[in-house]
């Protein structure tokens, strides 16, 4: 297979697209149902017709690309990603799954060739859940694991709903449903990724097969005190909220290490109330994300930190709330479609390691009820959400090789 021309061509549409950015110079920022994405969709759109593709955007923002297969009432193949991400990401996340899904169906139409049913590529909406907090937003709706009542109750730092957003942005919320696949409609699902961790990287090996994907419980917890003058209450008065979610956040990291087993919890974001140099803090709002491949170490972290919570607050007369914002069990990926991609590893003679996934991805979702997997390329230092993201565009191309063999082997 001529790698070099497959790098040619996913470098072109990479160097393109990250260009829809709303933070050019410092990272990718393309949040779900802004003008980034709307871009990026017409961009997608037009290079999938341009593979001979059948185009639709779905009422989510989901866009799909069908190449019909010999038998169109088989269950389809889908291969993508999603093409929104974080504040100030890298160019690769999501968007690079989604250009290789396009290049597997270039190959396909250089070779005249058709797998036995349709190849679906597909770039979904709102994986991350960034800017509203969910996650895998479009990639449920597709599932039909989506409601028009949580449209309207996830909001963003400027209290904008999904719903909302998805006005602004053109569509109709309410038909929210039609962007539901029929059931039995998907056969498998593949997703090529960048690692987003160290270990292909610090190891040097060319490919992950990814055989399980950790389960994530997200949630935005409240710790409401009482604001008072920071220079004339005595410290026995006070119910200063900073100083109590600060006692919980300091332990939670703590809680993870104990665990070990890959096991993390992060707080990344917190919100002060008033923040104001000369006030005792009266709220602070912060995110918690509790990952591991065993469910009952996420529950247990939880449990934990909610202990925390209750003995900082009563001790004050203070009160905290949990809103969960994410809740999804830990994933095991398709060991038939394992055991083919490393089939293709061996005949290429890439070096490959079969390892779980620290982080979520659309497959998370869609594993849940279908046969999934995901391939991994290296993370250069283990680094990603950050604008030093990089992988080589030729890392690619070996993924795209045996994505090639899997899709017309499955
Ligand atoms: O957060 C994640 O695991 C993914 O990057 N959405
Ligand atoms: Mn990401
Ligand atoms: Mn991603």
């Amino acid at each position: 297979m001529d790698r070099d021309k497959i790098t040619k061509r996913i470098s072109a549409d990479l160097k393109y697209l990250k260009e829809f950015t709303a933070t050019p110079g410092n990272g990718c920022t393309r949040m779900p149902f802004t003008q980034e994405t709307r871009y990026a969709a017409e961009y997608l759109k037009k290079i999938m017709e341009d593979a001979g593709l059948e185009v639709r955007e779905d009422c989510v923002g989901n866009v799909f690309g069908t190449l019909p297969g010999e038998d169109r009432s088989l269950p389809c193949v889908m291969v993508g990603s999603h093409y929104d991400s974080v504040y100030n990401g890298g160019d690769y996340d999501g968007i690079a799954g989604v250009i290789s899904a396009v290049e597997l169906a270039r190959l396909l139409q250089d070779e005249g060739k058709r797998l036995r049913s349709d190849l679906v590529v597909a770039a979904f909406m709102d994986e991350e859940g960034c800017r509203f907090g969910t996650g895998y937003f479009g990639s449920k709706c597709m599932l039909g694991q989506m409601t028009v009542e949580e449209c309207k109750h996830y909001t963003d730092k400027d209290d904008i709903s999904v719903y909302d957003a998805m006005t602004e942005y053109g569509l109709v919320p309410e038909n929210l449903k039609d962007a539901a696949w029929p059931e039995g409609s998907i056969g498998h699902y593949i997703e090529l990724h960048i690692e987003q961790g160290p270990v292909l990287d610090a190891n040097q090996i060319e490919l992950g097969l990814v055989n399980c994907i950790v389960g994530i419980q997200r949630y935005i917890v409240k710790v409401q005190g009482r604001s008072d003058h920071a220079g004339t209450t005595p410290m026995d008065m006070r119910q200063d909220a900073v100083n109590m979610a600060a006692k919980v956040i300091g332990k939670i990291g703590d809680m993870a290490k104990a665990e070990g087993s890959g096991t993390v919890a992060t707080v990344g974001y917190m919100k002060v109330t008033p923040s104001a140099m000369n006030v005792v803090a009266e709220s602070v709002d912060f995110s918690i994300d509790i990952r591991s491949t065993d469910n009952a170490i996420i529950d247990k972290i939880a449990s934990q930190i909610w202990a925390e919570l209750d003995r900082e607050t009563q001790a004050t007369g203070a009160s905290w709330s949990a809103d969960s914002k994410l809740t999804i069990t830990p994933v095991d990926l398709s060991p038939a479609m394992l055991d083919i991609m490393e089939e293709s590893c061996k005949e290429h003679g890439y070096s490959y390691l079969r390892m779980p996934s620290g982080a979520g991805h659309d497959a998370l979702a869609i594993g849940q009820s279908l046969d999934t997997v995901m391939i991994f390329v290296p993370s250069k230092d283990g680094r990603s959400h950050c604008p030093v993201e990089y992988t080589p565009y030729e890392a690619f191309s070996k993924a795209i090789e045996v994505l090639y063999d899997l899709i017309n082997r499955v």
